[in-house]
């Protein structure tokens, strides 16, 4: 497949994910292509990094695990509890195994967007802020004012994306994974130095 085809990457994914999971990936890509013109980035990486990064959400845990082990894909002990997480990983190996994405920028914005890292590329920032303020997403506290932060400054609305998120974490959603720590750490520190 070719890497530029956007129309197959759907008709594939299409196949791959439930109805729910695909509108939510055609919202990634729509948001993430209006960020990209906003940001100045390139439209066509953002739109395929935004249909593919849930690529592999709809993988059982098991099948998950299995792709990991059978490709030597490591993974950590919170993920090891936690293998929902791991679609973020699995969904970079087959973006590049099944997909023949070749850009790095590419895999890694899939890899990063749910957990986010220190020192993102514009790419991963503009996948992982419009994974969570897609038009389909409801529930998540302040998104009316994060989607308005997302056009203004990126990297407010990633902050508080992540602040958002471990909040919820803190409050029963789950284990935080130390990515997610580290990279609000690192964007607290990095915008309060900005500011000086
Ligand atoms: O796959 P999506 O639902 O579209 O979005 P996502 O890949 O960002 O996953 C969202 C979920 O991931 C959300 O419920 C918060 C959760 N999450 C983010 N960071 C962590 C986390 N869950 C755990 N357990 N630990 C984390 O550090
Ligand atoms: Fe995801
Ligand atoms: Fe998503």
């Amino acid at each position: 497949m070719k890497e530029n085809d956007l129309k197959k990457i759907k008709k594939t994914l299409e196949k791959d994910l439930d109805s729910k999971r695909y509108e939510h990936t055609l919202g990634v890509a729509y948001i993430s292509a209006a960020l990209a013109m906003r940001y100045g980035a390139d439209l066509k990486s953002a739109q395929i990094a935004g249909l593919l990064h849930d690529c592999a959400k709809c993988l059982s845990d098991h099948k998950r695990l299995s792709i990991c082990e059978k490709h030597n894909i490591s993974i950590t002990d919170t993920e090891k509890r936690n293998p929902f997480l791991l679609h973020a990983k699995v969904g970079a190996f087959l973006a590049a195994e099944d997909y023949k994405i070749t850009d790095p920028d590419i895999i890694q914005a899939i890899l990063n967007h749910t957990t986010g890292r220190p020192e993102m590329s514009l790419l991963e920032k503009i996948v992982f802020v419009a994974d969570y303020i897609e038009p389909g997403r409801k529930q998540a506290p302040n998104l009316t004012i994060i989607r308005k932060m997302a056009f203004e400054d990126l990297d407010q609305a990633l902050l508080q994306i992540l602040e958002d998120t471990l909040e919820y974490l803190r409050n029963g959603g789950g284990e935080i994974d130390t990515m997610t720590e580290n990279t609000y750490e690192y964007y607290k520190q990095h915008l309060s130095q900005s500011l000086i």
